[in-house]
């Protein structure tokens, strides 16, 4: 049965389409350098907020059009599983990504939970037999249900802990059986909301062992998809372990697990962080821990998680040239963990945001190739940090000054000159290379 009956498959026609249900710049089977479009995206439908978010928020009820909702209990886990699959080929899209509970109902005792997911994904297996769309990756939500109130693996609760290695025990497996690229944990509850109650060295050393455990189990298991970490600062926790990506780094070399893990970057926690998207996807770039993005942009003018679709063409451009620096995401992709807005309430409504992200960075893409290209940003940073390549600069870098050297060179400047940064300057630049991507794409 068809849940999106009056949308046909999508397809690209270019900048000039009026078409609100045609791609204008995402073109997957398009060159780009030595890539396709499609294999530098590798865009991920979010299960939750495509097929399960229902518009709540903490004022009013769910108000989502959403056919598949006449069903109940399994039977609405499995039309959900039909209606993603029916988006998924309509939207070509490549990847998915889902929590436990987004794809079956709790049962009321954990081997009843299995027993859900085990029909499920027998279901999504099945399809995927036939259909393009891989699984980007799993994850277990222990945050939404009452037992996680205090935490998972850092719960003050011992049974808590076993309870959630349960869950990221079958979450492997279920990664092993459908092909997962990756495993990610958001640590939803893994913080604190006040030092008074909380032993913060016990919380952070039983997250260590929780995640050693994981490690070894997905190797016991021969599960071989990537383990990411995905920082974010607060919400729902006040104080959040994973605060951002040199907190989660710091974490992950104190306990030794950095060999084993990259980061998911999710462009909203960033900005929750208090930092751009750039400056967290820099940071795990910086240290080979870029593992994965989703995708999506919140709203400065709040100050929660927003989940919004991309259509900051700034910031999906500063993303993809972090993203092509970095020599692509490997096996991590670009996941839309974004919804619609609660005004937002149609069926059509999902497709018009999966274009508008998929657009959106596909201009990033576009412009930041040729920015790359043009060596645009590196020429003006090599000439920024000339006094480098030379002199005392040169002898900083290879390491053969030391403060009596520097002292002395010190001593003998008459005079300290520095030069314009340029910012404004760069900026125009910048939109140049944006304005000009609808001639990059038609020739
Ligand atoms: C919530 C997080 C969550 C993770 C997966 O803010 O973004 O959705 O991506 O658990
Ligand atoms: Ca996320
Ligand atoms: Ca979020």
């Amino acid at each position: 049965m068809a849940y999106f009956q009056n949308i046909d498959q999508i397809q690209y026609e270019g900048p000039k389409s009026k078409n609100p249900l045609a791609f204008k710049y995402y073109n997957p089977q398009a060159k780009v350098g030595e890539k396709t479009m499609e294999e530098h995206l590798r865009f991920a439908v979010a299960y939750w907020h495509t097929f399960t978010h229902d518009g709540t928020d903490p004022f009013g009820a769910g108000n989502m059009q959403r056919s598949w909702d006449r069903f109940q209990g399994i039977d609405l886990a499995k039309a959900r599983v039909e209606a993603a699959f029916e988006l998924f080929e309509k939207l070509q899209v490549p990847f998915f990504c889902f929590h436990d509970v987004d794809v079956a109902p709790e049962g009321s005792t954990l081997r009843e939970t299995y027993q859900n997911l085990d029909t499920i994904v027998s279901m999504i297996k099945e399809y995927m037999k036939t259909s393009k769309t891989k699984l980007l990756w799993n994850t277990a939500n222990m945050f939404s249900h009452p037992r996680f109130v205090h935490g998972a693996a850092t719960s003050c609760n011992a049974d808590v802990f076993a309870y959630a290695a349960a869950k990221v025990k079958k979450g492997l497996e279920i990664g092993k059986e459908l092909g997962a690229e990756n495993y990610v944990f958001w640590g939803g509850r893994e913080g604190y909301e006040t030092l008074l109650n909380t032993d913060m060295k016990l919380e952070l050393d039983n997250l260590a062992r929780f995640l050693h455990m994981a490690v070894d189990y997905a190797k016991e298991i021969g599960f071989d998809g990537q383990f990411l970490i995905e920082p974010k600062p607060k919400e729902p926790t006040k104080h959040q372990y994973d605060f951002d990506v040199a907190t989660g780094l710091a974490f992950l070399q104190t306990y030794d697990l950095h060999h084993h893990f990259k980061f998911n970057i999710e462009a909203n926690h960033a900005t929750l962080a208090g930092h751009t998207f750039e400056h967290e996807l820099r940071v795990a770039r910086l240290h080979g821990m870029l593992g994965s993005v989703d995708a999506n942009q919140g709203d400065l003018l709040l100050g929660w998680d927003t989940d919004e679709f991309p259509s900051d063409l700034y910031a999906t451009t500063l993303a993809m040239y972090e993203i092509l620096q970095n020599g692509g995401l490997g096996r991590g992709g670009l996941n839309f963990d974004a919804k619609v807005r609660r005004g937002s309430f149609e069926p059509d409504d999902l497709f018009y945001a999966h274009i508008a992200g998929m657009d959106s960075f596909a201009i990033g893409l576009l412009a930041a190739h040729r920015l790359i290209q043009d060596n645009v940003l590196e020429d003006l940073i090599a000439q920024r940090y000339a006094s480098y390549s030379e002199g005392i600069g040169k002898e900083i870098v290879e390491g053969k000054a030391n403060f009596h050297k520097l002292e002395a060179h010190a001593m003998q400047l008459t005079e300290i000159r520095n030069t314009s940064g340029r910012l404004e300057r760069i900026k125009s630049l910048l939109n140049q290379y944006l304005l000009d991507v609808p001639n990059a794409v038609s020739g």
